[in-house]
């Protein structure tokens, strides 16, 4: 169109508007497009107009990105940050508020920054129809340490009142006597062994496969499986009949691929004992070279009791976030285990396919075994309350009612249970070896729970009422002990194993109905005593892996296959307990002979070894450091010569490992109890 220019008219511009108006219009403009992107990062955060505008990150999220959103879901699409943990208290330091602990705290606790090797990040995305993947927490959760600490009756390594006044007591001497045993089992561990699973002593070296084979004589090994080769490396139970007695040998599996057990159980001892610097050599390695991206077939019970015990003792000791993101990382990698029609866990895992299956050895793979199973649930639930997912203690409740509904013959429970039935497999009970740790863990569930979590209590004291009714014996020379029971029939002998039974019963009689806590008390005292006897009957003065009352004979093992002692833990554990129930000097003085003991018989130069025949006074040694005698042994005894309140029993529970849970203190209304 031709537009014709008329004289005393401005041409108008292209959109009819003067060139004042033009300017006005493109200021006005401009200023909206700064007032919008300015709007956009100013405003709180909004991930939806992020992803909007900015480019699409193609990088995976980093460990503690993808800990936090599965750990903290408040982190997502809310404004604050996530609570982290405060920087953690060192050993002593008991006040991780005050402006004093938390300068000297930075002096020799680093704070953590998981080096984020790749299979954290994934590992949440592997392994089985239950694998946990970032987006399942259903209950928000959001764990607060400050808060955490303030909650606890007692400083978490007393207040030592024997301290350092004055010249130094006998217990004093006793402790630090504990404390160089720990330091030199560490750096001899260090030193030939760091990073494996165990050291030997005898070769110096350290070893990964046949991890936890606990029990297993060499000799019956090299017959069976000459060359060591057990089959699939896995764990093998064997039965040898030998006139009317069953002799069983337990064993367990390699921890699929994970490595290190020893670190991972030695942290809460290295610093409960103060040894820092030791400390800082394991929490160093955890956070270097602990990975979970490793495949291979690993025990459930193991895993749990060790690792992720260790792991979360670890945490609530110090603060420190690696501690407490590997454990619940570890903990999904363990959840395909509980794939089952029942949700009975089967005892074997598979870290890389995520399948699952029953020990060959239990009832030809058909079962799944009470001790492993029933000592889940303390680590469960911690791994809940830490991680804000629900599904840890979905599957140890599921454990629990199954337990409660099913019949059990006179009031026991069996150790064989089929996870796909739900039946039990076969009727031996014992509160040794296949059984021992579940009973621990109901009376240490309602402990743990602030004394709310009554369905554990009514079926802890239950099951003591039925062992007592039809386990517990006194022998013609007046020794109380604990028979094992098959279908109605005993076996008169005691495992080392149920020696742990005197610490649990004294634990339990405080809550009992009161016309039995004395009862209980004594019950408790007078096990103590025969596994005691036990250990003063050998010429050691250590004790057997069993003993037995029959023939005239008491309190002493009756073959040479069982007369090994692989430095556990269970006399000194009773001997704690009662100790700190009874304060009888008496069980000091058998701590202390079992010190001796260890230092003259089972101190070698580079290490501690178990022996293979307490009744000889010339040590065949075994080669093996286990990681329990870290975790357990040395533990108890440093506590035994303690005072109270170093980890009051007010405020913690050990897990069958030893290692120290937290009294759920906040929980009053029985949600963390059951
Ligand atoms: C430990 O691994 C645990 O205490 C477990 O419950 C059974 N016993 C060994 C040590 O003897």
């Amino acid at each position: 169109m031709l537009v014709r220019k008329v004289p005393g008219f401005v041409p108008a511009s292209p959109w009819g508007l003067r060139l004042p108006q033009k300017f006005v219009f493109l200021l006005f403009l401009s200023g909206l497009v700064t007032l919008c992107f300015g709007a956009l990062f100013l405003l709180p955060n909004s991930s939806r107009l992020k992803r909007l505008f900015l480019a699409p990150r193609t990088q995976q999220p980093s460990l503690e990105a993808v800990a936090q959103v599965a750990s903290h879901p408040r982190a997502r699409g809310q404004e604050s940050p996530p609570n982290p943990a405060p920087a953690a208290p060192a050993p002593g330091e008991d006040d991780p508020g005050s402006q004093a602990s938390s300068r000297r705290r930075k002096g020799w606790l680093r704070r953590t920054h998981p080096t984020g090797p790749r299979e954290e990040a994934t590992a949440t995305r592997g392994g089985g129809a239950t694998a946990l993947r970032p987006q399942e927490g259903s209950v928000p959760s959001s764990f607060d340490f400050k808060a955490f600490r303030s909650r606890l009756r007692h400083p978490v390594l007393g207040t030592r009142a024997d301290g350092s006044k004055g010249p130094q007591s006998l217990v004093q001497t006793q402790r630090e006597k504990i404390k160089e045993m720990m330091q030199f089992a560490w750096q001899s561990y260090k030193r030939y062994a760091m990073g494996k699973n165990e050291l030997r002593p005898l070769t110096r070296d350290g070893y990964e496969g046949n991890m936890f084979v606990v029990g297993l004589l060499t000799e019956w090994t090299d017959l069976l499986f000459p060359g060591g080769a057990t089959p699939d490396g896995l764990q093998v139970q064997i039965e040898l009949t030998s006139g009317s007695r069953l002799l069983s040998c337990l064993a367990a599996g390699p921890p699929g691929g994970l490595s290190g057990a020893t670190v991972i159980d030695s942290l809460d001892t290295l610093y409960l004992m103060e040894l820092k610097e030791e400390f800082q050599e394991a929490k160093a390695w955890v956070e270097e070279s602990f990975h979970l991206n490793v495949s291979g077939e690993a025990s459930l019970f193991e895993v749990n009791i060790r690792y992720i015990g260790g792991l979360l003792s670890a945490f609530y000791l110090t603060g420190e976030e690696v501690f407490r993101i590997k454990a619940i990382k570890l903990g999904e990698k363990l959840l395909p285990a509980f794939d089952t029609p029942t949700g009975i866990p089967k005892g074997v895992v598979n870290f890389k396919s995520g399948s699952n299956r029953s020990w060959g050895w239990a009832m030809a793979g058909s079962s799944s075994i009470l001790a492993e199973f029933g000592s889940l649930h303390l680590e469960f639930l911690h791994l809940t309350q830490l991680s804000g997912n629900q599904v840890f203690a979905e599957k140890v409740r599921n454990i629990r009612k199954v337990l409660r509904e099913i019949d059990k013959p006179f009031g026991l429970y069996p150790n064989f249970l089929s996870p796909v039935s739900g039946n039990w497999m076969q009727h031996h009970v014992s509160v040794g070896g296949l059984g021992d740790s579940f009973y621990e863990y109901l009376i240490k569930s309602w402990l743990m729970s602030a004394k709310t979590d009554m369905e554990a209590k009514d079926m802890y004291y239950e099951a003591l009422e039925a062992i007592e009714t039809h386990l517990v014996n006194v022998s013609p020379g007046g020794l109380t002990y604990i028979a094992e029971w098959r279908g109605g029939i005993l076996d008169h002998k005691m495992g080392h194993l149920a020696c742990f039974s005197g610490g649990m019963i004294a634990l339990g009689a405080e809550d009992a109905k009161e016309e039995k806590r004395a009862h209980y008390r004594e019950l408790a005292a007078q096990i103590t005593k025969t596994c005691h006897e036990s250990y003063a009957r050998s010429d050691t003065k250590l004790g057997p892996e069993a003993f037995w009352f029959n023939s005239g004979r008491e309190a002493v093992a009756t073959q040479t296959s069982e007369s090994y002692y692989i430095l556990r833990p269970e006399v000194v554990e009773s001997y704690m307990y009662l100790w700190r129930q009874t304060h009888d000097p008496i069980y000091r003085e058998w701590g202390w002979e079992v010190v001796t003991a260890l230092e003259k018989y089972c101190r070698t130069e580079a290490g501690f070894s178990g022996i293979q025949d307490v009744y000889s006074k010339v040590p065949n040694h075994d080669n093996k450091q286990q990681t329990f005698f870290l975790a357990e042994t040395l533990k108890y005894l440093y506590l035994l010569f303690s005072e109270d309140d170093m980890l009051s029993l007010e405020d913690w529970v050990f897990n069958t490992e030893a290692h120290p849970l937290p009294v759920n203190h906040s929980d009053s209304s029985g949600r963390g109890g059951g």
